[in-house]
């Protein structure tokens, strides 16, 4: 049975991640800050096929412990999901909290980059793979996408690098980069704000993280000599914005 881990597991697209990874037939590492969240996964999908880990990205030493106890049976990862993310804010650049714009930079690049290095030796002897979020706003700028859109088109850009360095390794790379899918984002990124969220996606019929994860798992089953470079979705009534035009 092969082992995927999964950051940001407590809410939206790594829960149902970690749904979609065990209805698969594979066991799941989770982790995340809320540890009544990771209780609750267990609690639903079973101890032997979901461990909880509770630690912060960015906090190196938490994880180290938390990933350095992992118990035999999760010891072996195949699978590194890094989901853990967030934005912060819809404001203009030039109105911008810079505290918010670090967390994201923080959170989004510096913390993934971190496990993904500790994780490379053993996804190399393992042959496994990384499967990475990124965003349609990696590629496609937004008015307040700013600092979120630069971390995620550095998570697109990074795992193509990384394609190009594990050549040879068997080491298979995915960036993932859906546009609006429902989750807790909105909520996280307006500062709680549920109305607003509410509002973004009404009438919209918006992915869900089922969605996404189903995705994944799909992505993660492709046979080894198969990769899947890049993926972007969006829901049907999300598409392309025009270029902005300001007149003197
Ligand atoms: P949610 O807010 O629902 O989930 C975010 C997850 O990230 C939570 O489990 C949260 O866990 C975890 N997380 C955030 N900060 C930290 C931290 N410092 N340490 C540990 N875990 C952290 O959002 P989504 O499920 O939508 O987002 C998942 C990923 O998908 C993100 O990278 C996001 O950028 C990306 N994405 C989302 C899209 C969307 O429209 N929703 C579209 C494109 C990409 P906890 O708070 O418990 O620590
Ligand atoms: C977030 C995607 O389309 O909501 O990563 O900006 S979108």
């Amino acid at each position: 049975m092969k082992t995927a881990l999964v950051t940001g597991a407590t809410s939206g697209i790594g829960a149902d991640c970690a749904r979609a990874f065990v209805a698969a037939g594979w066991k799941v590492i989770a982790t995340g800050r809320r540890a009544d969240r990771l209780a609750a996964l267990v609690e639903e999908l079973g101890a032997d096929k979901v461990h909880a880990c509770t630690f912060d990205v960015n906090d190196e030493a938490a994880r180290d412990a938390a990933l350095d106890a992992l118990p035999a049976d999760f010891s072996e990862i195949d699978c590194l999901v890094n989901n853990a993310g967030l934005a912060l804010g819809t404001e203009l650049a030039q109105e911008s909290n810079l505290d918010n714009w670090k967390t994201m930079i923080s959170t989004n690049v510096t913390a993934l980059v971190s496990l993904t290095h500790k994780l490379l030796p053993a996804l190399i002897a393992r042959k496994g793979m990384i499967v990475n979020l990124s965003s349609v706003a990696a590629t496609y700028p937004y008015t307040g996408g700013n600092v979120y859109g630069g971390t995620k088109a550095f998570v697109r850009q990074f795992s193509l690098g990384l394609r190009s360095d594990l050549a040879g390794t068997g080491v298979r790379v995915t960036s993932i980069e859906p546009g609006m899918v429902e989750t807790e984002f909105t909520v996280v990124r307006t500062g709680g704000n549920q109305q607003a969220s509410d509002d973004l996606y009404k009438g919209v019929n918006p992915m869900t993280g089922a969605d996404i994860a189903n995705t994944i798992v799909w992505v993660a089953g492709q046979p080894p000599h198969l990769n899947i470079n890049t993926l972007e979705l969006m829901p049907v009534n999300q598409s392309f914005a025009g270029f902005k035009v300001t007149r003197e």
